[in-house]
């Protein structure tokens, strides 16, 4: 279904605007995307005039509402689209994708994003997304980004021993995190070690989700094509 009163303000590459287009296409909704990134990869202007969060993900209704942060945009588009639930269904459900959503983000999305934005010379003096003031790099976050991810690695080994999907038996926004995550370690040259071989198992199952293989960036960072998962 074609969403025509929204626009989704976007950035191929970066890994939570693609946790809002994975969402989409799991719902099979369609919504107009405006991509706001530049050659010297910076979100351009006229988003940072329009936007004074200054990140995407972020959701404009017709009206000039704008929703920020991934999560607040799917727990939008879940509330006017109900099926399938990504969100869960029981609240013992809703409570654990939540929980586990929230682990693979800040123990493994932000841990790349750690070593990504301290190490790459287009980040510096952009540590941190969504600042103007100038946000130095600091070189050891790139050492404790490359701890917590390790972490991540072992707790999702462990929880995906013995669960099919992150959160349990469905698909959820978890899965969604997580995939996010792990193919944003891939484009860092960080794959998944061998000592998680249940996350591997996992993220090969992924794969057969139009989901997953649909929404992967088409462009590195600096603009250079990755190559498409196969
Ligand atoms: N908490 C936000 C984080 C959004 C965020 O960090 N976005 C990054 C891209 S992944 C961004 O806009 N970066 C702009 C920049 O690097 O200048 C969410 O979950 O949506």
């Amino acid at each position: 279904m074609k969403l025509k009163s929204m626009k989704l303000y976007d950035w191929d590459f970066a890994p939570n605007a693609r946790r809002v287009r994975m969402f989409l296409i799991e719902k099979d909704l369609e919504i107009e995307r405006v991509e706001c990134i530049t050659p010297k990869i910076a979100l351009n202007e006229s988003f940072e005039a329009r936007y004074r969060h200054y990140m995407v993900p972020m959701l404009e209704l017709e009206d000039g509402t704008q929703i920020g942060e991934a999560l607040a945009i799917w727990t939008y588009l879940e509330a006017l689209h109900s099926q399938p639930a990504l969100m869960g269904r029981t609240a013992l459900e809703k409570a654990t994708i939540s929980a586990w959503e929230r682990r693979a983000y800040d123990e493994g999305l932000i841990g790349h994003a750690e070593i990504f934005r301290n190490s790459h010379p287009n980040f510096v003096d952009r540590g941190l997304p969504g600042y103007h003031a100038k946000v130095p790099q600091i070189s050891a976050l790139i050492e404790r980004g490359k701890m917590r991810v390790a972490h991540f690695h072992q707790k999702f080994n462990t929880q995906l021993a013995n669960n099919r999907f992150v959160a349990g038996d469905t698909f959820s926004v978890a899965d969604i995190t997580t995939i996010v995550t792990v193919d944003f370690g891939l484009a860092l040259n960080m794959p998944i070690p061998d000592n998680a071989p249940h996350v591997q198992r996992w993220y090969d199952e992924m794969q057969k989700r139009p989901s997953v293989r649909d929404s992967v960036p088409k462009h590195a960072p600096d603009g250079t094509p990755l190559p498409v998962a196969a």
